[in-house]
């Protein structure tokens, strides 16, 4: 165990040292979204109590209106970053257009795409939940953020990271220098490095998927599954199933275990036949630090990351996790799908 003590506050001012020429703008972004993810924290920690003091959409005792959290942590993430003058824009999977800074407030270089509570059906249960975000640099040249600063395809992030709400919270970040997990002691309100420098392990676990869908993938994404079961023609050790239906919590078991995540395309909606995750707020984040632990990520053709987005909303199936096992996906889809 580490003899020191190192706060988020403090491990991300040390990154900022490697880059002399740094402003501190985006040091201090990362703070703002630290603070965001203690306050959602605080309020996903008292989810049970909704029932008791009064549920979402109604008033609880005291008179005030309940929000309900998803729409609370969409609201905590604008306000905490919208008069800070660090962003020009921002996007969220809560709002269907752009989130642009009220007037009369300074604009900065960065665009903030996030997903505040992701797996937000999973509060009533008492499973983890997540927030997601990726920061990109504005490509527009001055005055409000467009929609342009936010369609930009994941191979330019300049950081993403995640918070997940669980037995404890953790934010786990990266700016492309290692990605860094950070425990919330909610005693002293502080996020303490406790998994600095993740790798994905060698020897991957774990295969998370929601195989009730089975019968809509395609034949390839069949195949693959019967493989990571050790049913295929070249059998892999066999893996265990693990799948909570939480984005945040599946990845970050698996980027701590080793395995692979996947939410291919399916047949159900006709409408969405690319899969249920968002590019923007979940895959292209996730695909991010996936990379930056020596794993992977696609959309079973191509890097998740090289995918240029052309709306804000836009799904995208999703395979991520262990380099090895995310290739192999690549390989059944391009061998069995046309
Ligand atoms: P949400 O953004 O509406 O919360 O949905 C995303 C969630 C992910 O966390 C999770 O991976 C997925 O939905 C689970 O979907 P399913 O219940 O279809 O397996
Ligand atoms: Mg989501």
């Amino acid at each position: 165990m580490a003899e020191e003590i190192i706060t988020i506050e403090r491990h991300i001012l040390e990154m900022q040292r490697g880059h002399p020429t740094a402003t501190g703008v985006f040091t201090n972004l990362l703070y703002d979204i630290a603070l965001a993810a203690k306050v959602i924290a605080r309020e996903t920690t008292r989810a049970g109590l909704v029932e008791i003091l009064g549920l979402a959409g109604k008033m609880n005792v005291q008179g005030e209106a309940q929000m309900k959290l998803d729409v609370f942590a969409n609201q905590v993430m604008i306000r905490m970053n919208s008069y800070t003058g660090r962003l020009c824009v921002m996007a969220s999977e809560e709002e269907p257009e752009i989130i642009t800074i009220p007037e009369g407030y300074p604009t900065g270089p960065y665009v903030l795409v996030f997903d505040p509570l992701d797996g937000s059906s999973n509060i009533d249960v008492n499973v983890s939940i997540g927030t997601i975000f990726g920061i990109y640099r504005r490509v527009s040249a001055g005055g409000p953020g467009t929609v342009e600063d936010c369609l930009q395809p994941g191979n330019r992030l300049v950081a993403a990271g995640y918070v997940i709400y669980g037995a404890s919270t953790m934010m786990v970040y990266s700016t492309g220098q290692g990605v860094h997990g950070f425990t919330l002691d909610p005693g002293v309100g502080e996020f303490l490095l406790s998994h600095p420098n993740i790798r994905i392990p060698e020897r991957p676990k774990y295969f998370s998927t929601n195989l009730g869908y089975q019968r809509y993938w395609s034949p390839g994404v069949v195949e693959y599954t019967r493989w990571l079961q050790g049913m295929g023609d070249e059998p892999v050790s066999s893996l265990s199933l693990r799948y909570i239906g939480s984005l945040v919590a599946d990845f970050h078991r698996n980027l701590l275990d080793g395995g692979v995540f996947y939410y291919p395309a399916d047949t159900r909606d006709p409408k969405t036949p690319h899969g249920k995750l968002r590019l923007l707020y979940e895959a292209a984040p996730l695909a991010f630090i996936a990379r930056n632990a020596g794993g992977y990520a696609s959309d079973g053709r191509q890097p998740i990351e090289d995918i240029v987005p052309t709306s804000l909303h836009q799904r995208t199936p999703l395979f991520i996790g262990s380099r090895d096992l995310v290739e192999k996906a690549e390989v059944f889809i391009g061998r069995y799908d046309q």
